[in-house]
């Protein structure tokens, strides 16, 4: 059995396809693609011109939330996808709440400006997209998390790592990346959460992987 996910490891969504992966003790490779221009090639499999796609062998699956959908049902063990109704709908909430919203309002602005921008497409940061996020988009969403935390939970969903930590954590990766990091006098819970979180060796890993190619 191949296995291949299709991306560059700094995008958010690639990263939260390979932690799931790690988390579920399966081996793949990564074939690197730059997602902006993707070639005709890379568009036959991914018709948004998106990265991730997950392969396995013929099979080609695009859009994180898919291949996540798609590991659980194929390798269930260990499930990263709450088995209780509510807290299963929460979890899935709360990955729409990463991927449409953390990651538009926050990674889109800051990590683009900071680093996409500068160092890959030729264009200087724009500080005034970035002081927007940080002052006034990203605030209220972590209010939001931290108030999921303030009951001393170890994550954000019941008693055990799920796809939304995930989802959460892979955008807060990019931030920090983009020398953006909670402050804990503010967002005490969150802070302290986020740091447990990039601890776990299968986050851990890939920080350090990526820390190598920025330079931080
Ligand atoms: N919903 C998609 C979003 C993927 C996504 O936006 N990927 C970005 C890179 S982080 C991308 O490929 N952007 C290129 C484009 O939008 O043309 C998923 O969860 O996989």
């Amino acid at each position: 059995m191949t296995r291949i996910v299709h991306g560059a490891g700094a995008s958010p969504f690639v990263r939260k396809v390979r932690v799931a992966l790690a988390e579920k003790g399966l081996e793949y490779d990564l074939e690197p693609v730059f997602p902006f221009n993707p070639s005709p090639e890379f568009k036959k499999i991914s018709p948004l011109g998106k990265i991730p796609v997950y392969q396995e062998d013929d099979y080609y699956l695009p859009d994180s939330s898919a291949i996540l959908d798609y590991l659980e049902v194929k390798y269930p063990n260990p499930p990263l996808f709450p088995k209780d109704a509510r807290e299963r709908g929460h979890a899935l909430f709360l990955e729409e709440f990463a991927d449409g919203g953390l990651a538009t309002k926050g990674t889109a602005a800051i990590f683009f400006q900071r680093v996409v921008g500068p160092r890959f497409m030729g264009h200087p940061t724009d500080e005034a997209i970035v002081t927007k996020a940080i002052n006034e988009d990203l605030p209220p969403l972590q209010d939001y998390l931290e108030g999921l935390l303030a009951a001393g939970g170890e994550f954000l969903v019941g008693s055990k790592f799920s796809i939304a930590d995930i989802a959460v954590a892979t955008q807060f990766v990019n931030l920090a990346h983009a020398r953006y990091t909670v402050d804990a006098g503010r967002w005490p819970k969150l802070a302290a959460y986020l740091t447990r979180i990039f601890a776990r060796p299968t986050f851990a890993k890939l920080i350090e992987e990526e820390r190598a190619m920025f330079g931080g």
